[in-house]
């Protein structure tokens, strides 16, 4: 019998990767989405199955982490061998405007997953892995973080995570559930939400490579990242769910890097060297030599400047996971380092927006408003 797994978040970065990762594994899953008033799903339309086929392995179902009785319902449904619940309101500055929001999506949504669990007498079948995260480092007691290191959350999003990652060790504890936490440093990708950095970076760099964008706006270039490439973390995430006894582990590469590192490599990837200038909020990065004909980006040009309303309340100012233990116990590693990570990223947003440039050359340009 194949395996069945369920996955909340289904149509975000990691829910798309871990998906199409399931899939080839031979196991059934079901995804959580949510209602929404246009379609949500661009990420996973290329395994869409017509439910009105035979033999269907991947199926969505409506739902939203703060209903239980959904949850209940489609847990009781679906019989997962595995839960992977990666739905969250997972973006760190939102969390300061959605706070409480944020705390019964990501905080008690986890709890309402392993309640189910608990409630329709599964915890013998069903193994739970929990999508932490090093935001629960924060202010930094130590590095590079490791299992051991303690929490320090920044964050109306990181407090909400804490109690998740709590909450999936205590029911482990208490009821003998087969609960996890993976606490993930950042992974990014293609797919990558536009507005988290390194998105934000590689598509202003694609756009204005095309002559499609003045400038990006960015806020701390001075925070330190450990990124890695989505694909080998939802790897991780599949390895932590077949132990043989529940555990947590850091996923991290151990290497980090400033943000304005980041936006150097991406510029780069279009042949544009930058010269930043100025300190804090007055900082911009100014074009020095641009070298490849397919990109006109004038020298002098001021294509990335600091602006104070992307700071943050609290920031979290530098991570750098210690993934020794997942390398020992997993055998996992990631395969992609930063610069293979940024070409790909830089890749994908060029191929995007040629196409939008083909359309402005034909008249028509639509004004996207968070630019
Ligand atoms: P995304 O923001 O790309 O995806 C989040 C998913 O959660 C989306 O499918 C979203 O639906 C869904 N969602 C949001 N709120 C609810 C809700 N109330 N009920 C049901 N679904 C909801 O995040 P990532 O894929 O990047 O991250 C996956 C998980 O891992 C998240 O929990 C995140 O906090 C955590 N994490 C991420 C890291 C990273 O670097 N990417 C690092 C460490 C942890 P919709 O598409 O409709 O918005
Ligand atoms: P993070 O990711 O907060 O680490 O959370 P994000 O990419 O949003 O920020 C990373 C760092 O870049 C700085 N920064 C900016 N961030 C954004 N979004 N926009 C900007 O313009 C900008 N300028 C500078 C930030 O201040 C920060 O220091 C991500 C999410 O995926 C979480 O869900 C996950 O838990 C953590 O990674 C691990």
């Amino acid at each position: 019998m194949p395996k069945v797994a369920l996955i909340t978040g289904v149509t975000g970065q990691d829910g798309a990767y871990l998906s199409e990762l399931l899939l080839k594994k031979g196991y059934i899953v079901h995804g959580i989405k949510r209602r929404s008033s246009l379609f949500n799903t661009d990420r996973i339309d290329h395994l869409y199955q017509d439910p009105h086929e035979s033999n269907v392995h991947f199926t969505l179902h409506y739902g939203d982490l703060t209903d239980s009785t959904n949850l209940i319902r489609i847990i009781q449904e679906t019989q997962p061998d595995e839960i992977y619940n990666l739905a969250a309101m997972s973006h760190v500055h939102v969390s300061f405007e959605e706070p409480e929001y944020t705390a019964n999506a990501d905080g008690i949504g986890t709890l309402r997953i392993l309640e189910a669990v608990r409630l329709l007498g599964m915890t013998k079948k069903t193994k739970i892995y929990q999508a932490s995260t090093s935001e629960l480092y924060g202010l930094v007691q130590a590095v590079p973080q490791s299992e051991k290191t303690p929490f320090y959350p920044r964050s109306p999003y990181a407090v909400a995570k804490l109690y998740a990652y709590w909450i999936t060790v205590n029911y482990r504890e208490a009821y003998k559930m087969y609960a996890t936490n993976g606490i993930l440093f950042n992974h990014e990708s293609p797919l990558r939400g536009e507005t988290f950095v390194t998105r934000k970076i590689t598509r202003g760099v694609a756009k204005i490579g095309l002559g499609l964008q003045e400038k990006i706006y960015l806020g701390n270039l001075d925070a330190r990242r450990d990124w890695g490439h989505a694909r080998d973390y939802v790897e991780a995430m599949w390895l932590i769910l077949q132990q043989p006894e529940p555990e947590d582990y850091v996923i991290a590469t151990g290497i980090t890097t400033p943000v304005r590192e980041f936006v150097r490599m991406a510029f780069a990837e279009i042949g544009v060297e930058l010269e930043f200038k100025g300190k804090a909020d007055k900082e911009v990065a100014v074009v020095a030599a641009s070298n490849n004909p397919d990109f006109i980006v004038e020298p002098g040009r001021e294509v990335v400047a600091v602006d104070a309303r992307y700071y943050r309340p609290t920031e979290v100012d530098l991570l750098i996971g210690d993934p020794t233990k997942a390398q020992q116990k997993l055998g996992w590693k990631p395969t992609c380092d930063l610069p293979m990570l940024v070409k790909e990223m830089v890749d994908a947003d060029v191929q995007l927006f040629r196409k939008e440039r083909v359309l402005k050359d034909s008249g028509f340009h639509i004004k996207n408003q968070y630019e």
